[in-house]
């Protein structure tokens, strides 16, 4: 297993629509792997293949509080397949933006079909920060980003300040958050 650097916004991975999973294989497995350390280690409740710059439709998550048992889940090909009417709003970060945080309204409740790493069908309901989780992973797949959600002014602001980190990070110049296993 190993930590995978994470893209940071803006780069045109980000913004691309990934390509289904075809192959249920080792690699498949090493790669949700591999996710799964770099989002515990980031720490981060999900992340989505395209963040560590591969293509492919898979994410993995787990959204388990301290007090519970750790549930690492890898999703393939995830669709939603139903959404509450309900909606409710929630303060979303993002590994790919680090230090930023905004308000974002999505369905309570989703309903999921995906299929897991030894190629079976599943399908499971999403409640809480799950479901805003896995909104926000398969919202990586197709290319969104959470400050899409927000307007053209807020989003401007985010994508300079990153924009200015990026160089910062380039140059190699201290950042007073870090982020310096990040890749450029
Ligand atoms: O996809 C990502 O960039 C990961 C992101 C997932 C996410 C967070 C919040 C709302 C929706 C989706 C993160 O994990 S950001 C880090 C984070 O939220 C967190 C980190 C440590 C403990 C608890 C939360
Ligand atoms: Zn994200």
């Amino acid at each position: 297993m190993s930590i995978r650097p994470i893209l940071l916004h803006p780069d045109p991975r980000l913004k691309a629509v990934a390509k289904p999973v075809t192959a249920f294989d080792e690699s498949l497995r090493r790669l949700a792997e591999d996710m799964l350390e770099t989002m515990y280690e980031a720490p981060g409740i999900g992340l989505a293949a395209p963040q560590v710059g591969v293509m492919s439709r898979l994410i993995v998550m787990d959204c388990s509080r301290d007090d519970e048992p750790r549930r690492p889940l890898a999703l393939a090909n995830p669709e939603i397949a139903w959404r509450s009417e309900e909606t409710g709003p929630y303060e979303e970060g993002c590994l790919s933006i680090p230090d930023h945080f905004a308000e974002v309204v999505r369905p309570k409740a989703v309903e999921v079909t995906w299929i897991d790493l030894e190629g079976k069908a599943q399908r499971e309901r999403f409640e809480g920060l799950w479901a805003v989780c896995v909104q926000h992973e398969i919202d990586h797949l197709n290319g969104k980003l959470f400050i899409d959600y927000l307007g053209t002014i807020k989003r401007g602001v985010i994508t300079r300040k990153m924009e200015k980190l990026k160089r910062d990070l380039a140059r190699e110049k201290p950042h007073p958050k870090g982020h310096e296993a990040a890749q450029l």
